[in-house]
């Protein structure tokens, strides 16, 4: 397996407007993340994920960007970028941006000259398709509900955004649209940033026809995944994009790609492909709900592991796997796969070790690194995600679901979770800003915050520090081969890693309540020292209980 920095490295998304604001508008912002930058070098973090930061209107947090070669008014300007990528650079550590190009936002100069009748050089740049009997045409549901197709009067016909209806879908089949994409990536790898996430980047091949999709579990729209997730060229273009740009550079990429199995990921992530360094996947992030984002299931823990497990072995000796428990999509993992009450510390420093002794390359959500949890609003009028209120609209407003359902829903899957504000210490809103927050502040950051992570050596950030150290000590920990053991426990994830005769063990709890646990009869009787655990005093031996949500890793 090839050695890179981007295998070794831990990345720390972090989502500029809830990060840090400098100026008291509300709004985090540039500044406010080179204040920082500090903060985070101490953490060990090597490599920073930003989120869109280009000129936008905002209607989806900056991924309907207007201006791909600008930064966005509320955030700062382009020097701040230039000072900011520096400062980056200047603490040894690498910047990676957002690449939105799925789609651009209806104000994006290319869709202004596009939606005009007659033609035009931008005619072409989007997806547009004549009505059927004064109807869309097809049934396809948008992401943020309503029809995928929105009419547009000038040219008499219907255009294709599978988010928003400000975000129109980019036509991939024109070779202009790649070269200006193209072109817009060289652009800032110039500037001297070192990679790229790549937004819902498997949806950018659609085909040539566009047939109605199977109904959707809420009844009203037709399903477009399985007709545009992963289309027939999207291979071909992703290869385009690397033989014309990253092939010229030494960057990282991560694609977001929904709807991937194991399988189909090694064309996006084989090593001889040419294609990504990384996906992310979401069979993990599916396990609580199916269909309906917005109707709990109970998870379980052997579903989980068996998910984890496989895309482990499966990415073994071709490809790299990406680690991630929630990003700003995705609620915090500790409210979702730990226990954000009484357990709180214990939890998250359990997830965190599970992140950090899988093989691949972890990526901690800004505020994971204090055990930040999920925020409950009374009125739906706090919540700021468009994914969320045209829920609300279509569904409780609909008739098709029960508000009291529906919120639950939102308490436990929205968006909304993971974007509020980063809490730094425990004054008025957390010390994020002067003035209002544009959300909410999560009403528990007077326990959970910054200041008070630093001051005590037990936090979960020291924690999080200490797993990155390790992995930075041990190559068995980046490298070494990964093997499950008692996969049939409801309770217990316990998996071994092994590289040249170096080997660890990994044992945790998922549970509150304890657990008897036997070492696995092949590593009983070998010489054990305790790497990391979130308790004091373990327990050495072959067989011993397990506290709640006790995390061990032993090394051999
Ligand atoms: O998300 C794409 C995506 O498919 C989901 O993660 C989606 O946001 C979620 O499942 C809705 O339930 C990416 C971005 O990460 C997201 O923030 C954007 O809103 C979306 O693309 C559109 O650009
Ligand atoms: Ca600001």
């Amino acid at each position: 397996m090839k050695r890179s920095w981007w295998k070794e490295g831990v990345v720390y998304q972090l989502y500029p407007i809830s990060f840090k604001d400098s100026n008291g508008d509300g709004i985090g912002d540039l500044r406010g993340i080179i204040e920082k930058l500090d903060y985070l070098k101490e953490l060990g973090v090597s490599i920073i994920w930003l989120n869109p930061i280009y000129k936008s209107p905002n209607d989806d947090n900056g991924y309907d960007i207007s201006g791909y070669r600008d930064i966005m008014d509320e955030f700062g300007t382009m020097e701040d970028f230039d000072v900011l990528l520096e400062e980056v650079h200047r603490r040894e550590m690498k910047l990676v941006m957002d690449l939105v190009v799925n789609h651009t936002s209806d104000e994006h100069p290319w869709f202004i000259q596009s939606k005009k009748s007659g033609t035009n050089p931008y005619t072409d740049y989007y997806i547009w398709k004549k009505g059927k009997d004064g109807k869309p045409p097809n049934n396809w549901g948008s992401v943020f509900s309503g029809s995928a197709w929105q009419y547009e009067e000038e040219r008499d016909e219907y255009y294709l955004h599978l988010f928003s209806k400000k975000q129109p879908d980019l036509n991939w089949e024109n070779e202009r649209v790649r070269e200006e994409i193209y072109d817009m990536m060289t652009y800032w790898f110039e500037k001297g940033i070192d990679g790229f996430r790549m937004d819902v980047i498997n949806f950018i091949s659609k085909t040539g026809e566009f047939p109605d999709g199977q109904r959707r579990q809420d009844g009203l729209y037709g399903d477009f995944n399985p007709l545009v997730l992963n289309g027939p060229k999207v291979h071909e273009y992703l290869q385009e994009m690397h033989r014309k740009v990253l092939s010229k550079y030494d960057v990282m990429t991560v694609g977001e790609c929904p709807g991937v199995s194991p399988e189909l990921a090694k064309k996006y992530v084989g090593e001889d492909r040419n294609e990504l360094s990384m996906i992310f996947q979401f069979e993990h992030m599916d396990i609580d709900h199916d269909g309906c984002k917005w109707c709990f299931k109970p998870w379980k823990l052997t579903k989980l592991k068996e998910t984890l497990s496989k895309w482990q072995e499966e990415l073994e000796s071709d490809g790299w796997n990406s680690l991630y428990l929630n990003n700003h999509d995705q609620p915090r993992l500790v409210s979702r796969f730990g226990d954000d009450k009484e357990y709180r510390l214990e939890s998250a420093k359990m997830l965190a070790t599970m992140l950090h002794t899988m093989k691949g390359t972890p990526y901690i959500y800004q505020g994971e690194e204090i055990g930040m949890t999920n925020v409950r609003f009374d009125s739906i009028r706090d919540y700021k995600d468009i994914e969320t209120l045209n829920a609300y609209e279509e569904m409780v407003k609909g008739g098709i679901m029960e508000e009291e359902v529906f919120m639950d829903g939102v308490y436990r899957n929205g968006r909304d979770n993971a974007r509020t504000p980063v809490h730094w210490d425990d004054s008025e809103n957390a010390g994020f800003t002067t003035g209002i927050p544009w959300i909410k502040v999560n009403p528990n950051y007077k326990e959970v915050n910054v200041k008070q992570a630093l001051a005590n050596k037990d936090s979960i950030f020291y924690y999080y520090k200490r797993l990155i150290e390790l992995r930075k000590e041990h190559e068995v920990i980046v490298y070494g081969r990964f093997k499950e053991y008692y996969k049939e426990s409801e309770q217990v994830y316990c998996y071994g890693r092994e590289l040249d005769g170096k080997r660890l063990l990994v044992v945790l709890n998922f549970k509150k309540e304890e657990v008897d646990f036997e070492i696995p009869l092949e590593l009983r009787e070998t010489h054990k020292e305790i790497l990391i655990s979130n308790y004091r005093d373990v327990k050495m031996g072959d067989s011993f209980t397990l506290r709640p949500f006790e995390a061990i890793v032993f090394m051999m």
